[in-house]
């Protein structure tokens, strides 16, 4: 099995290179690749750099040159919900693009001609987060996930999102990847542990929060990866 981990930031996927320790370095497409041999098993790690455009880029390169047959997304999220507080654990059911907008000609925001709002993941990956999640005692939650090319730091904008959306979290990757992921047929998982609250006070709490926050998310995708590989 070839399985993929990616995280947007070099916090997000450091927890990662250090757990598994023994690496071999590619470079391609202007982006370091980390491929470890485990158990038999080829995971390829990487972080993609921040936004859409290099999340795509990295999520297509990890399939489409490396062979990838599953990928899973770590990192971290702005919360949208009340409901989650930093270091929390969210899923995402499915995702969208905040900011992709073409209203103008009556669409829905997040839409385009023969897209459609939301990216569904996969459901059988999302099980076994479950079960890791009630093995372990962890409080895993689920719920919708956008994204889109801006850090959201303004109480105005995460509520029009949390409103237009029903969205539990924000970020800058996680839809991008899912498009990517779904149009290649390739299942997917994205994870993220909250670092703010996407309000006027999100850049300081994210600088405080990113690295225990990004190492939260990351261990609990390497508690799933046997059982993806066993799968
Ligand atoms: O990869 C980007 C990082 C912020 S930008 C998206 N990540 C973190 C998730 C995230 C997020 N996204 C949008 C956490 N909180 C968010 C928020 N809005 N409020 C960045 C941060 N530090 C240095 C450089 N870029």
């Amino acid at each position: 099995m070839k399985l993929a981990i990616m995280g947007a930031m070099p916090e997000e996927i450091e927890p990662l290179l250090e757990f598994f320790g023994k690496y071999e370095t590619v470079n391609y497409a202007n982006n370091n690749y980390y491929v470890v041999n485990h158990k038999g098993n080829e995971i390829v790690i990487a972080y993609s750099k921040i936004g859409k455009v290099n999340s795509t880029i990295i999520a297509c390169t990890m399939i489409q040159k490396f062979g990838c047959e599953k990928l899973l997304f770590s990192g971290v999220a702005g919360a949208v919900s009340p409901d989650l507080k930093v270091g929390d654990l969210v899923v995402a059911t499915k995702l969208a693009q905040h900011d992709l907008d073409i209203s103008a000609f009556g669409h829905p925001y997040g839409f385009v001609p023969e897209g459609s709002v939301y990216e569904e993941a996969d459901a059988k990956l999302i099980e076994i987060a479950k079960d890791v999640a009630s093995e372990k005692n962890i409080d895993l939650k689920d719920g919708i996930i956008v994204t889109g090319d801006q850090f959201v730091c303004d109480s105005e904008r995460k509520n029009w999102i949390a409103k237009t959306f029903d969205a539990s979290a924000l970020e800058m990757e996680g839809a991008s990847v899912a498009v990517t992921c779904n149009a290649l047929n390739i299942p997917f998982f994205i994870l993220r542990a909250i670092s703010d609250a996407a309000d006027m006070d999100a850049s300081f709490s994210f600088d405080e929060f990113l690295e225990t926050s990004a190492k939260i998310s990351a261990d609990f995708v390497i508690a799933m990866v046997e059982k993806i590989i066993n799968d």
